[in-house]
């Protein structure tokens, strides 16, 4: 028999450890308790979505390049069906955050373009845009739709839904971006028939447009805030060409000298200066600095 003597100090001290690793793995939250699939689209072909990424659902919804939130494409339906939905499975978990844009030509034809969290093939986050011109949300409590907010017609809205089945048994709660802000969340709300769930696993895209021609949007399913700038915009010489797509900041201040900053409307979405108190203009009536902003553009000061 072969003994492997330790120190009785060490052999105490790999014990606690070991008691410490087991007890840090005992409270832990669940591993899987994040939500993590994402899909831009961008990268799919054009055409059904159906057959690609593993979603399945009806050819009405196409991959295309025309109209996007970010990136060089998303999905559109514009089938005139009383009910159609394109759906996806995702690796069930307890709790997380998801966000995704979405975006309706009309805000008054058609029914409604929704978008569903599901568990076990049963829905249980149900939240979209009405024809209504309101955005609204499903509550289990009171067994019906809630108006959120107003929404414009083509306008890219940003849904950011939270669940969490340990500390908000069977609710969700939601939030939305209407380009320029975020919306108070709303309360913790009872899913859909106030089922009790355990995991979500599954993501719908829903339209119902039996009459009225109207096109819906869906882009950018993600765990990632998209609101967020991610990239450090460069203060250039010369004139600077900034397209309403581009989304960055500022890190230093930005002297453009003789140079002339010129707002391009070539891009999706509205530009949206952060913080006016960093942006100061001098010469505008003259040959020196300059605010130029393409017909159709627009600048929110917030
Ligand atoms: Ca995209
Ligand atoms: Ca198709
Ligand atoms: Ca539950």
């Amino acid at each position: 028999m072969v003994t492997y003597n330790k120190p009785m100090s060490q052999i105490k001290t790999i014990t606690i450890f070991s008691l410490l690793l087991f007890g840090i793995f005992l409270i832990a939250p669940q591993a899987d308790a994040l939500w993590a699939y994402e899909q831009l689209f961008n990268t799919l072909n054009d055409g059904d979505l159906n057959g690609q990424d593993s979603w399945s659902g009806h050819a009405g919804f196409d991959v295309q390049t025309s109209v996007k939130y970010e990136g060089a494409k998303a999905v559109s339906m514009s089938t005139n069906i009383s009910f159609s939905n394109v759906t996806r499975t995702i690796t069930g978990i307890s709790a997380g955050s998801v966000y995704f844009a979405m975006r309706r030509t009309s805000n008054s034809l058609g029914t409604r373009n929704t978008v569903q969290l599901a568990g076990s093939g049963t829905v249980l986050v149900y939240v979209g845009l009405y024809n209504t011109g309101k955005i609204r949300y499903y509550d289990g409590n009171i067994v019906n739709w809630v108006d959120f907010m107003d929404y414009s017609a083509n306008q890219w809205y940003v849904f950011n839904i939270e669940f969490d089945d340990v500390n908000q048994p069977n609710k969700y709660r939601m939030r939305v971006h209407n380009g320029t802000s975020w919306s108070d969340w709303t309360s913790w709300t009872d899913v859909w028939n106030k089922t009790n769930y355990t995991v979500v696993d599954g993501i719908s895209f829903e339209h119902q447009a039996a009459t009225g021609a109207v096109t819906c949007y869906f882009d950018t399913i993600t765990p990632t805030d998209p609101t967020v700038p991610a990239d450090t915009c460069t203060c250039p010489s010369g004139d600077w060409y900034v397209n309403s797509s581009d989304n960055c900041y500022l890190s230093a201040n930005c002297d453009l000298d003789t140079g002339k900053l010129f707002l391009l409307n070539t891009g999706e979405g509205a530009f949206n200066i952060i913080d006016s108190a960093e942006l100061s203009v001098t010469g505008l009536e003259s040959t020196s600095t300059d605010i130029n902003v393409e017909a159709g553009g627009k600048i929110n000061f917030k």
